[in-house]
C-alpha cells in the first residue's frame, strides 16, 4: 500500500505515469467556458513551466515557488511544473491580502511567485515590504511577459528532477481558526500516500469520472480531489472559480460531473435552493471540512440514492484519514480510520480512553504534522499521536462520531454541550439558512449556549422567532441544550476554506 522507492517525484507519478498508461488524448482539465486541456497538453505546459523555472528563473532543488490563483488549468500546470523542477510549492489562497501573505512569504522565502494576473497587486506589495528579490510571473493575462508567452517557445519535454521520496514537495499554510499561519510541510511520498489511502481505498475514482470540487487548491481538500486523485486515476477535473450553490448544481448537470466534493453547507444550500435534481448524474459525493448533519446526509440519500462519503482530514495530515463509503457508512458517524491510518481517543492527560468516552481525536498514519519551524508542533503531537483539535467518541464497532471542535465544547451548569449538535438541530428549521453556535460567559451557569442565525429571506427576525427556534431545539435535544441567547445576523464569518470561524463569534460576544 505505502511502499515507495527511495527516489520519487510525485508530479511524474501523477502526470507522466498517467500519460504512459492512458495516452495523451484523454481530457484532464476542463472549465465552465468549454476550455479542455488533454493530458498531453497538461504535460507539455507543466514541462515548459519547469524549464522556465530552471533555465530562466534560476530555480534549484529545494527552492520555493509561491502560487496564488483561483482553481484553473494554469495553476495545475504550475503546481506540477514546480514539483517536476524539484521545487517546493507554497500554495496560498487567492483571497489573502498583502498583510496576510507577508508572514507566509517571510517564513517560506519563495524565490519565484507564479500568480494569476488578477491577483498580482498584493504580491507586488509583499515584494516591496518583505521580499525584494522575489521574481513574480503573472499568468492568464495578455501582457508580453505573461507566463504563457514566456514558455511558448520552450520544448515540451523535461526530465523530472530525481527527488527523494522524503524531499519536501509542499508547504501548505494553515491559519487554523485563529488566524496566525502555520506552515505544514509535506513530502513527495505524502502526495502519493493520500491517494493510496483515501483515494484508492475509499473514494475509488475511475478514468471516466468528471470531478468537481469547490475547495481551492490551497485547501488540501481541493488539491487532493482535483489534482492528486483525479490525475492519478486518469479522470478529468472540472475547475470552477467561484460559483453559488445553484450555479454549481447547473455546472454539475451541464458538464456531466460524476464525482462531487464540497462542504456540507453547499449540499444544504443546493437542497434548500431546490436544485438537488441537477445532481442526478453523480456517482460519488464527498464532504469534508465540517461535519455533515445527519439530516442532510439522509435527505441526499432519499433524493439521489447517493450515500455521501463523509470524512475528516486536516491540512497537517494533508487529507482525509477517517471516512467510510457505500455499505460501510453508518449514518451520522464520520467513519473508521482509512486503511493505512490508526486513530484513537485521548483524555486531557494524553491517555487512551475506551469506546463510549468522549475525548480528543488522535491519529497516526503515513502522513503526519510537521510544521515548519514552529513551537506549535508541540501542541499538535501528544505521545506520538497527531491531535487534531476535534472532540470525538468511538463506538464499540470502531466508528468515530464527531462531537465538536475541542475548543467549542460548551460547559453550562456542569453539562457538556457540543456546539455542533445545537447547530445541527437549528439547521433543520425551515427558516434557518446558516447557524453558528458558541458558548457565552454567564455568571450563573458558567456559560450559556449562544446561536448566531442567518434567516431565510423574508422571514421576520423577532422575539416570536427566537422563542420558536428555542422550542425547535428543545423538541430535538435535551432541553438544557437550547440556545438561551439567539442573535440574528446577515452572514457568518468563514475563513478562506469556507470553515466557520467560531472564534470570531466569540469575539462578537466579548465586544
Ligand atoms: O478539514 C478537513 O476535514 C480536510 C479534509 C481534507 C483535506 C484537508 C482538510 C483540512
Amino acid at each position: 500500500l505505502l511502499d515507495y522507492p527511495e527516489r520519487l517525484n510525485a508530479a511524474s507519478e501523477l502526470l507522466d505515469a498517467t500519460v504512459a498508461k492512458h495516452g495523451p488524448d484523454r481530457p484532464a482539465l476542463r472549465t465552465p467556458d468549454g476550455t479542455v486541456w488533454t493530458y498531453g497538453e497538461l504535460l507539455t505546459r507543466a514541462n515548459q513551466i519547469a524549464r522556465l523555472l530552471v533555465e530562466d528563473l534560476g530555480l534549484v532543488s529545494g527552492n520555493r515557488v509561491l502560487l496564488r490563483s483561483p482553481n484553473n488549468p494554469w495553476t495545475v500546470a504550475a503546481w506540477l511544473g514546480v514539483l517536476k523542477a524539484g521545487g517546493i510549492v507554497v500554495t496560498t489562497m487567492a483571497a489573502l491580502r498583502a498583510t496576510e501573505l507577508c508572514p507566509v512569504v517571510e517564513k517560506t522565502r519563495p524565490t519565484v511567485a507564479l500568480v494569476d494576473h488578477r491577483f498580482v497587486d498584493d504580491i507586488q506589495a509583499v515584494k516591496a515590504q518583505v521580499a525584494p528579490d522575489l521574481q513574480i510571473v503573472a499568468y492568464g493575462g495578455d501582457a508580453e511577459d505573461d507566463l504563457s508567452r514566456r514558455i511558448q517557445d520552450k520544448p515540451g519535454d523535461f526530465a523530472a528532477v530525481d527527488t527523494a521520496a522524503d524531499d519536501i514537495a509542499l508547504f501548505g499554510p494553515t491559519s487554523g481558526t485563529t488566524g496566525v499561519p502555520k506552515i505544514t510541510t509535506h513530502f513527495h511520498r505524502d502526495i502519493l500516500s493520500i491517494d493510496n489511502t483515501f483515494g484508492r481505498q475509499t473514494l475509488k475514482l475511475e478514468a471516466d469520472d468528471v470531478v468537481a470540487c469547490t475547495a481551492p487548491f490551497a485547501f488540501t481538500f481541493g488539491l487532493g480531489m482535483l489534482v492528486v486523485f483525479t490525475l492519478r486515476a486518469g479522470a478529468c477535473a472540472l475547475l470552477t472559480e467561484a460559483a453559488s450553490p445553484a450555479q454549481l448544481a447547473d455546472l454539475i448537470a451541464e458538464h456531466g460531473v460524476t464525482a462531487l466534493a464540497t462542504a456540507p453547507t453547499a449540499y444544504k444550500q443546493i437542497l434548500k435552493a431546490g436544485a438537488v435534481g441537477r445532481l442526478k448524474g453523480l456517482r460519488v459525493a464527498v464532504t469534508a471540512g465540517e461535519h455533515m448533519p445527519q439530516a442532510t446526509w439522509e435527505e441526499l440519500e432519499r433524493e439521489l440514492g447517493l450515500r455521501v462519503i463523509d470524512g475528516i482530514g486536516a491540512t497537517e495530515m494533508l487529507h482525509i484519514f477517517i471516512s467510510a463509503a457505500g455499505d460501510e457508512i453508518r449514518p451520522g458517524a464520520t467513519g473508521k480510520p482509512v486503511p493505512g491510518y490508526r486513530a484513537t481517543i485521548l483524555d486531557a492527560e494524553g491517555n487512551e480512553v475506551g469506546a463510549g468516552v468522549e475525548g480528543r481525536l488522535a491519529v497516526i498514519g503515513p502522513v503526519g504534522c510537521r510544521y515548519l519551524d514552529d513551537e506549535r508542533q508541540r501542541g499538535y503531537i501528544v505521545n506520538g499521536w497527531n491531535v487534531t483539535g476535534d472532540t470525538f467518541v468511538r463506538d464499540e464497532d470502531g466508528y468515530f462520531w464527531y462531537r465538536s471542535r475541542t475548543d467549542n465544547m460548551i460547559v453550562s451548569s456542569g453539562y457538556n454541550i457540543g456546539g455542533p449538535e445545537v447547530e445541527e438541530a437549528l439547521g433543520t428549521h425551515p427558516d434557518v439558512v446558516e447557524v453558528g453556535v458558541v458558548g457565552e460567559p454567564d455568571p450563573d451557569r458558567g456559560s450559556i449556549v449562544c446561536a448566531f442565525v442567518v434567516l431565510a429571506e423574508g422571514v421576520t427576525a423577532d422575539e416570536a422567532k427566537i422563542a420558536e427556534l428555542q422550542q425547535h431545539v428543545k423538541e430535538r435535544l435535551a432541553p438544557y441544550k437550547y440556545p438561551r441567547d439567539v442573535r440574528f445576523v446577515a452572514s457568518l464569518p468563514r475563513n478562506t476554506s469556507g470553515k466557520l470561524q467560531h472564534f470570531k463569534l466569540r469575539q462578537i460576544i466579548e465586544s
